[in-house]
């Protein structure tokens, strides 16, 4: 009797040693609720690994920033204490230079001119900038067109936005940009946000429809103008050790099941943008439609004619061309 128990704990033994060596845990986060196009985007990265590995591979997904901004995140995924990262390019500057080109305010008529560009030849070229700084960038998703919101006054020109003192992320095309139409930045982590603006530190910030809707700041904004002054990229990024760790037909998995979330992202992108206006009027804000962006376009040539020299025209106008 007592060696047939022990050899049935022994076998139980072995049997959950071997599935813990079989299944390797990774972490994944996002700065904003899981209710969100950013939730959506790593919780079927999440599924479609798990699903595609048979289990070898599960992704701990985390929500809020609870692991921290997405600056914070960056740097544990490039340190590798981190896994990988659903991130908007805001704080990537800070690690990938080369990507700052895509942060420039106009520069993208709407979505589907960024999607081609970057699922086209300079996104993808883009990716492998990421290699040389620690990461393997996995593919390119979507935060959306960024809109400004405050409680001091409706943005109806340019002139309106002058000696507003808005939240900016931390990502100094921004901060240039928005200095040259007469905003106060103040550069800050999502976290912080919702917080700040509630307390009056700041009048106003600014992100896209699915980021405000995430972020409820419905309740502590009056006003919200489609300004659509900035597409803001999003981005799976993989600390490049862990990546390159994988067998080929593993890295494989990562990368479809990165692509394949991408286009859940962008679906819940479009489905926001089109409930947006009338779900935010619905929360009592004030959306300012139909802006003349040629004016802020005009009030930003200064700026543009230093980022032409910073990044080089051509560069700006191949990006502008793609058609
Ligand atoms: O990625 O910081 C920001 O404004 C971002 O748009 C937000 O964290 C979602």
């Amino acid at each position: 009797m007592k060696l047939s128990k022990l050899f049935i704990g022994l076998s139980l033994a072995v049997g959950l040693v071997a599935t813990a060596a079989a299944q390797t845990n990774m972490k994944i986060n996002i700065a904003i609720a899981q209710n969100s196009h950013q939730g959506v985007a790593i919780d079927t990265f999440a599924k479609e690994v798990e699903k595609n590995t048979a289990g070898r591979y599960k992704i701990q997904t985390f929500y809020n920033a609870s692991l921290g901004s997405e600056r914070e995140s960056i740097e544990s995924v490039q340190l590798g204490t981190q896994e990988l990262t659903f991130t908007s390019t805001g704080p990537v500057p800070n690690f990938v230079p080369d990507a700052k080109i895509l942060d420039i305010p106009f520069l993208f008529r709407d979505k589907a001119h960024a999607r081609m560009v970057l699922d086209g030849p300079i996104g993808q070229e883009m990716l492998t900038k990421f290699d040389s700084k620690g990461f393997k960038a996995l593919a390119w998703g979507e935060n959306g067109m960024r809109n400004v919101t405050n409680n001091k006054r409706p943005v109806n020109t340019p002139d309106d936005l002058k000696g507003l003192k808005l939240r900016t992320m931390e990502n100094p095309v921004h901060v240039a940009a928005y200095k040259g139409l007469g905003i106060v930045t103040t550069p800050m982590a999502m976290a912080e946000v919702f917080t700040a603006l509630q307390q009056g530190t700041v009048d106003g910030q600014e992100n896209p429809l699915s980021v405000i809707m995430a972020a409820k700041l419905d309740q502590v904004q009056k006003h919200v103008s489609l300004t659509g002054h900035v597409y803001s990229p999003a981005i799976f990024l993989m600390n490049k050790a862990s990546f390159d760790k994988l067998a080929p037909a593993d890295q494989k998995i990562f990368l479809e099941a990165a692509k394949t979330a991408v286009k859940v992202n962008r679906d819940r992108v479009d489905a926001d943008d089109a409930m947006g206006v009338t779900y935010l009027r619905g929360k009592g804000m004030n959306v300012v439609e139909n802006l003349d962006k040629s004016k802020f376009v005009a009030t930003l040539a200064p700026v543009y004619a230093e980022f032409e020299k910073q990044f080089g025209k051509a560069n700006m106008d191949k990006i502008r061309n793609t058609k």
